[in-house]
């Protein structure tokens, strides 16, 4: 049995979720729910981020406390990570006592081996609003692939982090002024001093190759000291014994994934918090994360974590952006998007999840997603492909036998031959390859219903042999149906619970191969809707 902890990147608290967020949990989920069908013990956990300035502007603006409306939007995210079924251990925030607690131990332990640095630098500030102008509140031009537009912290053109101070031609996002460079003492992270340790690290297999290149990329261009902390106003952890300092978000961020596990080893008392994150651990850990933030897990994360003597992740699995009917979408850039809330009115969270699944692959490619492809796809493949074929046995079976599956199966080679392809879909689960469980269930839907088709089971007179052949044919349908249902349980979890209702069955991988004989079934009731088309105006109205 394997031990394995994931994590999807924390939402910030200023805003809603939207479909771009629920990619990634989404994805993570699928592979979660995957490994808990295995048998495997897995923990899934994220959490609000729940600093920065952007946040403190927020609250301003509404005329509430951070700290209020840091609340309020956690409980929107985390009702919409239970409408799409987004199986979290438990969903935290990075504004908590451990969070705080861990930050100051960390940063103690940095301090302590001298890791970190003071130095005075010159800084943009607002002179209309009179304050400091962090990451996010700067826009300008990238100066390492001039990508116009782009924040303060990192561009989302090319991945780059750097210093605000860095932006070619920068503004205020604030007051839209042209800032002014001011003198401030800032606290930086001796990242350098883990050159080799990293080089190791990204070298060991715990990225996919374009994401090792991009990382290759950073190295050659030189690694700099990080600047982690902030200039009060700011919403966020005070720095002890350095007067209105405040940890940068992006430090407290990442040990959020700790703290919130933290936080779960207190709801479930034989979980041990240092089984986990000490460096000898055997859990395995995996970070879910966009493009956009590949430098702080890739680099930052794992400096920290060696820094405090801390386990480092196994692997850090990066996914694209999400384009819509064209338009792209990075988190940060939400100029038109479709909040996880919207959806839920017009579509159920299964479309979604199945729809992305058949996009999602183990590479850093953009997801494009097309509406009007949307529904034909649902429509095509769940409605009349896969529930057709158990909605077009199971009446004969209601009908003819009073709901009860025959004794053995009409032919049981093709029954093998499903029960083999797991072999195939498990590795395609392993590997992140949702679009290839897809693939192949469809395919062997499609076989199972062409079966059915040259059987004929509807003109099968009713004399007393031919009973048992008409029984046997159904059943089999009934049989082929499970099996694919089977497959796709991680990614269908709302179909997998009304099937195994209906089949007064569980969906197990360790049942597989033992079809269900002699057997009463459920009465049937539709097991999925199809979609209107028109549904998709109704969506679009909502986002405007
Ligand atoms: N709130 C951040 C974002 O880009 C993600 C933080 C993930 C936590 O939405 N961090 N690390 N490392
Ligand atoms: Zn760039």
């Amino acid at each position: 049995m394997r031990k394995i902890l994931v994590t999807c990147a924390l939402p910030y608290a200023n805003g809603s979720i939207h479909i771009g967020h629920m990619l990634e949990h989404i994805q993570a989920d699928i592979w979660v729910r995957y490994h808990r069908m295995k048998g495997n013990e897995v923990w899934f956990v994220s959490a609000d981020d729940a600093h920065g300035t952007a946040i403190m502007l927020k609250s301003k603006k509404l005329g509430i406390s951070p700290n209020d409306l840091i609340k309020k939007i956690q409980k929107e995210h985390q009702q919409d990570f239970i409408n799409f079924n987004i199986s979290h251990d438990n969903y935290h925030s990075t504004h908590s006592i451990e969070n705080l607690f861990l930050s100051r131990k960390i940063f103690a332990i940095l301090n302590k081996k001298k890791l970190i640095q003071e130095k005075t630098i010159f800084q943009f500030y607002d002179n209309v609003k009179n304050m400091f102008l962090p990451d996010r509140f700067i826009q300008g031009q990238c100066v390492f692939c001039n990508a116009e537009n782009q924040y303060g912290d990192n561009c989302d053109h090319c991945g780059a982090t750097y210093e605000p101070i860095d932006l070619v031609n920068p503004i205020s996002v604030i007051s839209g002024s042209k800032p002014i460079l001011k003198k401030t003492k800032h606290l930086y992270f001796r990242l350098p001093s883990f050159k080799s340790m990293l080089k190791k690290w990204v070298n060991s297999g715990v990225l996919s190759k374009s994401v090792l290149k991009k990382t290759e990329e950073w190295f050659e261009l030189g690694l700099k000291s990080w600047c982690i902390s902030r200039d009060a106003p700011y919403f966020g952890f005070k720095i002890p014994r350095f007067p209105n300092k405040y940890f940068y978000v992006w430090l407290d961020a990442p040990i959020g994934y700790i703290s919130t596990f933290k936080n779960l080893c207190y709801k479930k008392p034989r979980l041990n918090f240092n089984d986990l994150w000490n460096e000898q651990s055997n859990y395995e850990l995996y970070h879910f994360i966009g493009k956009d933030i590949i430098y702080f897990h890739t680099l930052f994360w794992p400096a920290i974590l060696e820094a405090a003597s801390l386990r480092k992740p196994n692997g850090i699995f990066v996914h694209g952006y999400l384009t819509i009917n064209g338009i792209k979408l990075s988190k940060s850039r939400i100029s038109a998007l479709i909040k996880a809330k919207d959806w839920i009115k017009c579509f159920n969270s299964d479309s979604l999840r199945y729809y992305y699944a058949s996009k999602l692959s183990n590479n850093t490619n953009d997801i494009e997603i097309n509406l009007e492809q949307f529904v034909q796809k649902i429509n095509s493949d769940i409605v009349n492909k896969l529930v057709n074929l158990a909605s077009r046995n199971v009446s004969f079976i209601e009908k003819n036998f009073n709901g009860y599956l025959s004794k053995k199966l009409s032919d049981m080679k093709i029954y093998q031959y499903f029960v083999e392809a797991s072999v195939v879909i498990e590795k395609y689960f392993e590997n992140r390859e949702f679009n290839l469980v897809i693939q192949e269930s469809m395919r062997l839907i499609d076989i199972a219903n062409k079966y059915i088709n040259e059987k004929k089971p509807w003109t099968i007179q009713k004399t007393e042999k031919n009973q048992y052949v008409l029984q046997e044919i159904c059943s089999m349908g009934i049989n082929l149906f499970r099996i694919v249902m089977i497959f796709l349980k991680p990614i269908l979890p709302d179909l997998a619970i009304k099937t195994e209702n209906f089949l007064i069955s569980k969906l197990t991988l360790d049942s597989i191969d033992q079809p269900l004989l002699h057997h009463k079934l459920n009465k049937f009731t539709p097991l999925y809707q199809r979609i209107n088309i028109k549904k998709i105006n109704d969506l679009i109205k909502m986002c405007q």
